[in-house]
């Protein structure tokens, strides 16, 4: 790329134009200064020249006044003197001057008339002269003017002095700002986009994206370099779909990916627009000290379900929790997602924080929560909770119907315990829609879920769907039950169906899982975009160790933290052997902080590991690192890579996706898997080494038969296990589910049975 003559023009232009307009005001400054010098001087004069000329200012005085003139104008720093009488005529000059004085200058007459010093520039004889009059006096009247002449050539000389240095620096400044100009060109604009171009090359070229080329902030190509990432990313991930789908159709393998969940949907749901209801969005906007900036909640949901909603170009209807999720939606609290690349909507609710405080810590967390999980933990049911549930489930179910308003048979999808009564409200109000929910976690047996107090309430709401999806075989079974033992229905056992009121409800378990990453995907990295060693991780972490092992959660008394420390603690003092050769690493999330149970989790686990730590640790070595904060997926990632063993400890679990997680990072097909008896996964991954993890004994031997295993044991069960969270990943999941609910047959949509009058409050937000 050449630098147009144009351009050189321009920069020489403006550099000359900006040094001439620079000196013209340094050389107004400059004029000034030493025009009040000069006056300075004159003034200080005059004052002793007045008291000498004021007395001889009479018409006898006049030789007297000639004579003084010349004697006063003898000075040096004086060119001559002057006196004029009140009209102007000169009455005595010096001798220099009478020649060259010809005309009454203005300074003297305007010193007569104002009674008061004033200067003035003049050229004398093409000589630059500052010529300063001060009246005279006789008495209280004005008699005359003195004339004071100084030379002022010297100021011409320093202003001429000013203007040549500003020549000089023309000529050096431009071809500088040239030189500088011609650097930033290059470093900014032509190395950048060299880089670019390379990279690009190099992406057309290879099948594995290399990562783009850095673009520091302040760079002004980085919004052109964002936008090629973004577009390469596209190319790379449209280029890695259709490899695999070729792969697989080549393989005969039968496998669920993203395209494929995408045409699958497209084809089931036909026209059917598809709505799905969650408590979490799936971007967040949060207010930045550099503006705003959007995140994606670290959740395999957003994965499993953004293929299904661009496919169809659905609606995805959240609570907005955002610090600028306000300032990010239209007048109708909608906006498209992705950001980067729009293809359906999220309508956000907002909840205040009382009903927030009620719906999801109280009776949601407080109260379903533990309900569901046989984890010992006391459920607590307040009435005022259980008011704000059901409100914020109205709320929803309001804005659900809005946006259904004009949508043929639209498909529901509803996520989670959160909205218990949901499908009812919904379906109420529009018995054409397909309505399905899907509960995450455990359905626990009838005998457990009877103490709830509003049990019928709860099943009904749910009933109110055609579908209801569970993790597993058993949950499905346990909700047979409870509907069974609880309200007035026919249960079709061989269907796993309800039939109550003229409504039939299915039940059946969609396993969830996690997306596998084929082999064309780029390598997992950290933050800044580098493959981390093992050695790294410890070494990052201040630990001299051997082996890892592994926990990721989220901090919940359900997942079974302290029982793992536990093992662990029997584990070392069981097999000394393996002290300072074994670390367990805990990467934990705060989870549900305002309630007080998870609070205690936090300094439970905290004091546990701090304990053990105390009765084995070394000055190089430690049993149990915490890294108790939330981290990103690249970051856990290289952990799940480098561990020995992983250990899922659940007390209770619906699936429990840490498990797949980790047998998806292991493309290597080392590292074992202790898995808990009590989650969804452990149905799915008998290979997994499965423990009963109140058996603080067993769990210890556990974790010494995984990292003693035999290699090719090792090998042959991760291998089968890869086998399975290939097969049965995320997609299937969502295929599945989106397959049974386009299937659904509806009742016809009655006329004028919307939106729920009802529910109405009269606005919804
Ligand atoms: P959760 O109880 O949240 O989900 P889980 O299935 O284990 O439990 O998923 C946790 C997710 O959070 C994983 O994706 C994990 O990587 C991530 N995570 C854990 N610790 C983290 C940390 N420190 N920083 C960032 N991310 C972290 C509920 C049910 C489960 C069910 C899922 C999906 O309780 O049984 O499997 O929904 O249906």
């Amino acid at each position: 790329m050449r630098i147009r003559l144009h351009w050189i023009l321009l920069l020489i232009f403006s550099t000359a134009a900006s040094i001439f307009l620079l000196t013209l005001v340094e050389v107004r400054t400059q004029r000034r200064g030493l025009g009040r010098e000069l006056q300075r001087r004159a003034e200080g004069l005059a004052g002793y020249f007045q008291d000498r000329l004021d007395p001889l200012m009479l018409p006898q005085r006049q030789p007297a006044l000639s004579e003084e003139i010349q004697r006063l104008g003898n000075r040096e720093d004086l060119l001559g003197l002057a006196v004029y009488d009140d009209q102007g005529n000169h009455l005595a000059v010096t001798s220099w001057l009478e020649p060259r004085l010809a005309r009454l200058p203005a300074a003297v007459v305007q010193a007569t008339a104002e009674n008061g010093g004033r200067g003035q520039f003049l050229s004398l004889d093409g000589q630059s002269i500052y010529l300063f009059a001060v009246p005279l006096h006789h008495g209280a009247s004005v008699t005359g003017a003195l004339a004071m002449v100084y030379d002022a050539s010297y100021i011409q000389a320093d202003i001429l002095h000013t203007w040549h240095s500003a020549f000089w620096m023309v000529l050096v400044v431009i071809p500088l700002v040239l030189l500088l100009a011609w650097a930033v060109y290059r470093v900014y604009f032509i190395r950048p986009l060299a880089r670019t171009a390379h990279w690009m090359r190099e992406l057309r070229k290879r099948p594995l994206a290399p990562r783009p080329p850095p673009s520091p902030v302040g760079d002004p190509l980085r919004p052109l370099a964002e936008e090629a990432a973004r577009l390469a990313q596209t190319l790379h991930e449209a280029r890695a779909a259709a490899s695999l789908e070729a792969r697989l159709r080549a393989s005969g393998l039968s496998l669920w990916t993203a395209e494929r969940l995408r045409v699958h949907v497209q084809t089931c749901l036909e026209d059917s627009r598809l709505f799905v209801i969650s408590n979490r969005e799936p971007y967040i906007h949060s207010a930045t000290g550099r503006g705003i900036a959007v995140s994606v909640p670290a959740s395999g949901l957003v994965t499993a379900l953004e293929p299904i909603l661009r496919a169809c170009d659905g609606t995805w209807i959240a609570q907005g929790t955002g610090s600028a999720d306000r300032q990010t939606v239209d007048a109708w609290d909608r906006l498209r997602v992705p950001p980067d690349d729009p293809h359906y909507t999220l309508r956000r609710v907002w909840l205040s924080g009382e009903e927030n405080e009620g719906y999801y810590f109280g009776f949601a967390n407080e109260g379903l929560w533990p309900l569901c999980h046989i984890a010992h933990a006391r459920p607590l049911f307040r009435g005022a909770d259980w008011e704000h549930y059901q409100e914020v489930n109205r709320k929803f179910a309001r804005v659900a119907l809005q946006e259904m308003a004009g949508a043929e048979a639209p498909c529901v999808l509803v996520q989670d315990y959160h909205f218990a009564l949901l499908p009812r409200l919904i379906k109420q109000h529009r018995p054409d829609a397909r309505v399905a929910i899907f509960w995450h976690i455990p359905w626990p047996n009838p005998q457990a879920f009877g103490i709830c107090p509003w049990q019928r309430e709860l099943l009904d709401g749910l009933l109110g769907a055609d579908l209801i999806g569970f993790h597993i075989r058993s949950h499905c079974n346990y909700f047979l039950e409870t509907v069974d033992a609880a309200l007035e229905s026919r249960i079709d056992w061989d269907r796993s169906a309800v039939n109550r009121g003229g409504q039939r409800t299915l039940v059946r378990p969609y396993p969830i899982s996690v997306e596998f990453p084929e082999p064309m995907m780029p390598a997992p990295t950290d933050e800044r975009g580098d493959t981390v060693e093992r050695a790294t991780l410890f070494q990052n972490l201040g630990v001299n160790s051997i082996f890892l092992g592994l926990g990721v959660d989220r901090l919940d008394y359900t997942k079974g933290i302290l029982e793992r420390l536990a093992a662990i603690e029997r584990f070392l003092e069981k097999y000394p052997v393996y002290r300072q050769q074994f670390t367990f690493i805990q990467i934990g999330a705060p989870s549900r902080t305002r309630i007080g149970r998870y609070r205690d989790l936090i300094e439970e686990v905290q004091a546990e590991a701090a304990r053990i730590n105390r009765r084995f640790q070394t000055s190089q070595w430690r049993p149990i690192v915490l890294l108790l904060r939330e981290h990103s997926r690249a970051e856990i990632e290289p952990y799940y890579k480098h561990a020995d063993v992983c250990l899922v400890t659940a007390l209770h679990d619906g699936m429990n996706l840490v498990a797949k997680e980790f047998i998806a990072a292991r493309d290597d097909e080392q590292g074992m898997l202790i898995l808990s008896r009590f989650t969804g996964a452990a149905r799915e991954l008998p290979e997994a080494l499965i423990v009963n993890p109140y058996d603080t004994e067993s769990l210890a031997d556990a974790l010494r038969q995984a990292l003693e295993m035999d290699p090719d044991e090792r090998r042959t069960r991760m291998q089968n296990l890869r086998r399975i969270v290939r097969e049965r990943n995320v997609f299937r999941w969502a295929g599945s589910l989106i397959s049974d609910l386009a299937e659904l047959r509806p009742a016809a949509h009655p006329a004028g049975s919307e939106p729920a009058a009802s529910l109405s409050r009269a606005d919804a937000s």
